[in-house]
């Protein structure tokens, strides 16, 4: 099952299926879809987090023995639709975090890379290992990882199926932090209250903004930075922010 708690603001996504190391079958790839399609329309929500079930796994991948069955059109529909979670979890207007408890691998390490932040636990793996099955990452991971990392390095990953740890991926810009697992939730609800204090408007076009940073015309992206800031005055969060600034008190957004 995909399961979903809600804690200060943040609403907690997690694959349930500890027998198969939390990978991915039609039926729950299809319920993580419509879980996160709720989840960006919804208000209460300001922050989404997606993380596995039990100790051992974040997700480790996209169910293998569910592909062994897939035709080709079956595997056009099945990466179409690991992207289109991706795809939310890249543009839904608010941040999405990836807490790594665990194997974070194949459309796993894909569906992390496309949250906002990543927090892994010391005894995370992260990899690419679908060479090793004839295959390549279908949900976006080899352009994703090459964008958060570099080109070189997303290419050793995905060409040898090496799996790397928590202290690498931190090296090499894939994670955010690492913490000790036992701490890993803690501190992601910690980011979670910290982001979900900011006016969720100007969080919203920030996200935007960044995510433009890595593809199309540079000279349009920053015309279209320009026009998502001075959208930003027409909210009362602007001007609680900056009244709250000169008054030297905390600002209290209301996301208006
Ligand atoms: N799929 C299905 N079952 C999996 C699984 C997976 N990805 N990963 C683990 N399991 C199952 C195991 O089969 C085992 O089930 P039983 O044998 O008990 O029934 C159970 O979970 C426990 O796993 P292990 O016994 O193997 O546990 P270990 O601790 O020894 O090893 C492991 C953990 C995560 C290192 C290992 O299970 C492993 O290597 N798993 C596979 C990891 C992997 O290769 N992941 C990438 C999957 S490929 C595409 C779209 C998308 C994709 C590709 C194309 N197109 C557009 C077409 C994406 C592909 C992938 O993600």
């Amino acid at each position: 099952m995909i399961g979903l708690e809600r804690r200060e603001g943040a609403a907690i996504v997690t694959v349930d299926r500890p027998e198969a190391m939390n990978a991915l079958d039609l039926e729950h790839l299809e319920a993580l879809r419509e879980r996160l399609a709720e989840l960006a329309a919804d208000a209460e929500a300001r922050v989404v987090v997606l993380t596995g079930a039990g100790e051992k796994a974040f997700v480790a991948g996209a169910d293998i023995k569910y592909m062994q069955g897939l035709d080709v059109l079956g595997a056009r529909r099945w990466g179409e639709l690991g992207h289109e979670c991706g795809n939310l979890l890249e543009t839904m207007p608010k941040p999405t975090i990836a807490a790594l408890n665990g194997f974070a691998l194949g459309g796993g390490c894909e569906l992390a890379l496309a949250c906002d932040l990543r927090l892994a636990s010391a005894n995370a793996r992260l990899g690419q290992p679908e060479i090793n099955l004839g295959v390549l990452p279908g949900w976006g991971g080899s352009l994703r990882l090459a964008r958060a990392t570099t080109l070189g390095f997303a290419k050793e990953l995905v060409l040898t199926g090496r799996q790397i740890g928590a202290e690498e991926a931190l090296e090499r810009g894939l994670v955010n932090a690492v913490h000790e697992p036992g701490e890993l939730m803690d501190k992601t609800l910690e980011l979670c209250r910290t982001l979900a204090a900011k006016s969720p408007l100007a969080l919203a076009y920030a996200k935007e903004a960044v995510n433009l940073a890595l593809q199309g015309d540079h000279r349009a992206n920053l015309a279209t930075e320009a026009r998502l800031f001075a959208m930003l005055f027409a909210t009362e969060d602007q001007t609680e922010g900056m009244a709250a600034f000169a008054e030297k008190r905390q600002p209290e957004f209301r996301g208006r």
